[in-house]
């Protein structure tokens, strides 16, 4: 394995862009290794046996292979030099765990598989998108939005791993008609966006989404795979 860190996905992976950013703020010297298409649906072969749920990111530095993000995450953040990604105050730090829970426990399943997956990823692959799921689903999408807004602009700390898990997470569904809604219930989580979107390191991370370009690629990679 590979001295240097090298981190294994694919572009449009929110996970994978979380330990990007994650790996950039700490300033480290890493390697990307793609694993799959820009979307995740054409797996590389060679990289099957890497995770064993076939998920990304994976993590390899040296003798260490890691999965899962937070894991990984927590690994960049105390193993190598550089800014602290973590409080040491001891409930700002369990603050962070909460908000970063709370992101993937009851804001990530809808924000992604939910509105993203319907609204972005399946008209690129010219696949069906479920509107009843996407309205009957859009009062969890704005009720976690509101939590975790509070949560974030709460924190009496600066920028830690929780504002890296929000910002990827969060991505996606800014990019839908239905951001207008989640960011009129989570006035707060809107703010926090605006001022977080342009933060270098989240900026340089952030998912290609010129949907059309991505929909011509799609098209052009099935008619000559
Ligand atoms: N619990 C995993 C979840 C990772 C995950 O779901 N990754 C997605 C991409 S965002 C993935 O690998 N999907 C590929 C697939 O399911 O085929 C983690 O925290 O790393």
């Amino acid at each position: 394995m590979s001295k240097r860190p090298k981190v294994y996905g694919y572009a449009a992976s929110t996970y994978t862009r979380m330990a990007l950013v994650g790996a950039e703020k700490k300033g480290l010297d890493y390697d990307f290794q793609p694993v799959a298409s820009w979307d995740g649906y054409d797996k590389d072969p060679e990289y099957i046996g890497l995770h064993p749920f076939l998920k990304v990111p994976v993590l390899e530095h040296d003798k260490v292979r890691l999965t899962e993000t937070i894991a990984i995450l927590v690994y960049i953040d105390r193993a190598f030099e550089g800014p602290h990604l973590t409080p040491s105050d001891p409930l700002a730090l369990a603050k962070m765990w909460e908000i970063i829970s709370s992101t993937i426990s009851y804001a990530w399943p809808y924000w992604v598989p939910v509105l993203a997956t319907n609204r972005l990823f399946n008209p690129m692959a010219d696949d069906a998108v479920d509107e009843n799921l996407i309205s009957s689903r859009l009062p969890e999408m704005c009720g976690a939005a509101e939590l975790i807004g509070n949560y974030l602009t709460a924190r009496s700390g600066g920028f830690d791993l929780a504002d890296i898990v929000v910002a990827r997470s969060l991505k996606y569904a800014t990019e839908t008609p239905e951001w207008h809604d989640i960011a009129k219930a989570a006035p707060r989580l809107a703010e926090w966006w605006e001022s977080t979107k342009t933060r270098p390191t989240i900026a340089k991370h952030m998912p290609d989404t010129d949907w059309q370009q991505r929909t011509e690629d799609y098209a052009s990679r099935k008619s000559n795979p």
